[in-house]
């Protein structure tokens, strides 16, 4: 444990105390600090010469809130909620000066004290409902105080950062300010000690009622996010901020004990680290290569995706097709991602012609010869990405890194056209590929270090969240996507309709069903891969032919019109002729139909899941089952509130999870198998949490 002395230290200047916050890498409001922050006051309301008390953080922030480890665990003195409680009753005025961030239990700390100094390039917010809970130490009663009921609730239920010019003019913080923390904190506390800057308790100022902007924000949060249990407990917590600070600061209690108790918070939170975790990797101190010039092979949908996303993150693209027709099309193509990330706020309107500049298009791959990166992305076939790499084996200079952008194909084979394997990777991209954040960065066989490194930086500088994988076919999310997919044409094919498993898994918090997806993938891709895997496919194993029915009418999903569902109206509905393809299918598998409530589908949808994630975790393709779960929260639209298949995995237990499995085999033994591994963490009673620790 750090000591407390250090997290936190007290320096008297004459009648100023400067209490100093230094817990790196972002001065959470770990124990340690809420302890030495307690012992700094102590001592600085000992001392007689002490006429003002000044909080500042050194580093990177002032305090980026609680320290999000804590939660879950027993509460340690002195909580945040008492320090805050106690600072603004000070006799004495104290004042904070804010730098970097101050999010969270940091922000609440501000508002606490009796007056506030932002430095320049701060941001503040209260982005506890990002993680489940609510602002817990006084935040939804001391914001409205300042900014109004409508405003603190744009700001808690968004959980945005504010930037700083905005903080001051909403009357977040009193002053803006430039220079070092510790010399603004200074001069602040001697304006203070001469008049100059005046100080108040914010829990005094009353706030008026808004019973109006409340309602609305319920009816908002219930269309928006109606799996979501803490944005509706922000909204009545800021409702009680119009009651006096004592009755305000019991109902904000009461409802975060709600939220820290509800298994959304530690979905959220399991999110907030899987996002981070990933990075985390055995190649984390090899040093990445250049990464200057990009060349993009391709400039289909997934191509020109990825050439926006590398000019959005300021590199230079070079964009590769076969001839000029197709060439002017992804640069259209690109053009119009460029718009759209403007419209959506993604990239300044200013900007938006020197990123189109910074694009050069080429017919040639000699025109790749100095580019640091080439990132292969034409379709999926095997002698045309073998013909590709061979071609820029001979042309690209040395240590230039060769990536493919393939979904599912051997890398290790491509890899091995080239004279220099140990620079060939995959970079698994997900459509659109300037928007989606995951990326796969496929390790092979003989990838060095250094390539991956590269993979990942890439990613920070495209600002996705990689993953490491390695090859199989699929990798890590398709992989076990196509298993789990098989599970849900079982269900239609057994009794359900695809529009009650879609509802059923959309109740479950998944953003589309798996049938509303392949609609709006397009019928086709996933027939042709089927077609294309017809030939490995195990005897055993059964197999629906209900989707290939549907597409052999050409209902390839949205982009014909029709699909499970018909497009041709106001809304989509069930295209009548399914449940006619479906009846005929069931008839000819000779299956009975039956019933499954949402339930079950539910829980066979996610056994399958997990059991081909142990898989991909027993064949090392996963290094860990974090990685899992980052993959399909950020590439697959699993339900953030859920923490991805794994932390799901752990809140049934293993043991639940081998039961289902025998349970079902009894219909179908060839699909569900119990993977050793599930079945000796079942008699172990172990987690996935566990192995994530350990790893
Ligand atoms: C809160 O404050 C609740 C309150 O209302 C108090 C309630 C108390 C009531 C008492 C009841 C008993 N904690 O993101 P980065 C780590 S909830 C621990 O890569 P960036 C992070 O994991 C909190 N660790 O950097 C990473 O570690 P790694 C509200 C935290 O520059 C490293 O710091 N606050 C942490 O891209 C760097 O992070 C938030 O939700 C934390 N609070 O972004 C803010 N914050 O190196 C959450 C970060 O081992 N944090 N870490 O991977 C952020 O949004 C971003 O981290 C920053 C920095 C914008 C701060």
């Amino acid at each position: 444990m750090t000591d407390p002395r250090e997290t936190v230290t007290l320096e008297i200047e004459g009648p100023v105390a400067l209490i100093a916050f230094d817990n790196p890498p972002v001065n959470a409001a770990s124990h340690a600090l809420r302890e030495g922050l307690a012992t700094c006051l102590d001592r600085a309301l000992a001392d007689a010469e002490v006429q003002v008390i000044v909080l500042y953080g050194r580093g990177r922030a002032f305090i980026a809130g609680a320290d999000i480890r804590e939660f879950g665990k027993p509460p340690r003195a002195p909580i945040l909620r008492d320090l805050v409680h106690r600072l603004e009753a000070l006799e004495k005025p104290v004042i904070s000066v804010l730098h970097g961030v101050a999010l969270g239990g940091g922000l609440e700390v501000a508002l606490a004290t009796h007056a506030r100094v932002g430095i320049a390039g701060l941001r503040v917010g209260l982005p506890e409902v990002a993680l489940g809970i609510l602002p817990g130490a006084g935040g939804t009663q001391r914001a409205p105080r300042l900014v109004g009921i409508p405003a603190a609730i744009e700001m808690i239920t968004s959980g945005r950062h504010v930037p700083a010019e905005e903080a001051l003019e909403l009357g977040l913080i009193d002053r803006l300010e430039t220079g070092d923390p510790r010399g603004v904190a200074l001069a602040a506390a001697r304006d203070v000690l001469e008049g100059r800057l005046p100080t108040r308790r914010v829990g005094e100022i009353e706030v008026a009622a808004a019973p109006e902007a409340i309602e609305m924000a319920k009816e908002r949060i219930a269309a928006k996010s109606p799996h979501l249990f803490s944005p509706v407990s922000c909204v009545e917590a800021i409702a009680a901020s119009s009651r006096p600070i004592d009755e305000g600061m019991a109902e904000e209690r009461r409802l975060f004990q709600q939220c820290l108790d509800s298994p959304q918070r530690a979905g959220l939170i399991h999110a907030f680290f899987a996002e981070r975790a990933t990075t985390k990797i055995p190649e984390a101190d090899a040093t990445p290569r250049e990464l200057g010039r990009i060349g993009v092979i391709g400039g289909g949908t997934m191509g020109s995706g990825i050439a926006t996303a590398a000019l959005l993150a300021g590199c230079e693209v070079r964009l590769n097709e076969r001839d000029a027709e197709a060439l002017e099309r992804g640069r259209a193509t690109v053009a119009k991602n460029l718009d759209g990330a403007v419209k959506r706020g993604k990239l300044a309107a200013e900007k938006r012609d020197a990123a189109e500049g910074r694009l050069a298009a080429s017919t040639a791959l000699e025109d790749f010869a100095d580019v640091d990166l080439v990132i292969e992305a034409v379709y999926e076939d095997m002698d045309v990405k073998k013909a590709i790499f061979r071609t820029l084996d001979g042309i690209c200079r040395p240590g230039a890194v060769l990536a493919t952008n393939t979904s599912y194909l051997d890398i290790d084979a491509i890899a091995a056209e080239t004279g220099r394997p140990e620079d060939v990777i995959g970079l698994h991209f997900f459509s659109p590929a300037h928007v989606m954040r995951l990326l796969e960065v496929v390790v092979a066989d003989r990838t060095a270090p250094e390539v991956v490194a590269t993979g990942f930086e890439l990613a920070k500088r495209l600002k996705k969240v990689p993953v490491r994988a390695g090859v199989c076919d699929g990798f890590i999310g398709n992989r076990i996507l196509t298993h789990y997919r098989k599970a849900a044409d079982y269900l239609v094919l057994d009794g359900a309709s695809p529009e009650q498993v879609d509802d059923a898994l959309e109740g479950f918090g998944f953003a589309m069903g798996p049938f509303r997806v392949a609609d709006l993938a397009g019928g086709d891709i996933g027939w042709a891969t089927r077609k294309r895997r017809a030939p490995t496919r195990p005897a055993e194993e059964r197999y629906s032919e209900i989707p290939d029915r549907i597409a052999e009418r050409g209902w390839f999903g949205r982009k014909t019109g029709r699909g499970y569902y018909d497009y041709s109206g106001d809304a989509p509905v069930p295209t009548p002729e399914v449940a006619e393809i479906v009846a005929a299918e069931r008839d000819r598998a000779g299956v009975t139909p039956r019933d499954f409530t949402d339930e079950v589908i539910v829980e066979r949808y996610m056994t399958a899941m997990v059991s081909e994630a142990v898989r991909v975790l027993e064949g090392g393709i996963a290094r860990r089952p974090i990685d899992i779960d980052a993959t399909f929260l950020f590439g697959y639209g699993f339900p953030r509130f859920r923490g991805g298949p794994m932390h799901y995995a752990d809140t049934v237990g293993a043991a639940e999870l081998v039961a289902r499995i025998e349970r079902y085999a009894t219909d179908d033994p060839h699909f569900w198998q119990v993977p050793d591994m599930l079945r000796r963490m079942a008699r172990d009673g172990a987690t996935f949490a566990e192995l994530n620790e350990e790893a």
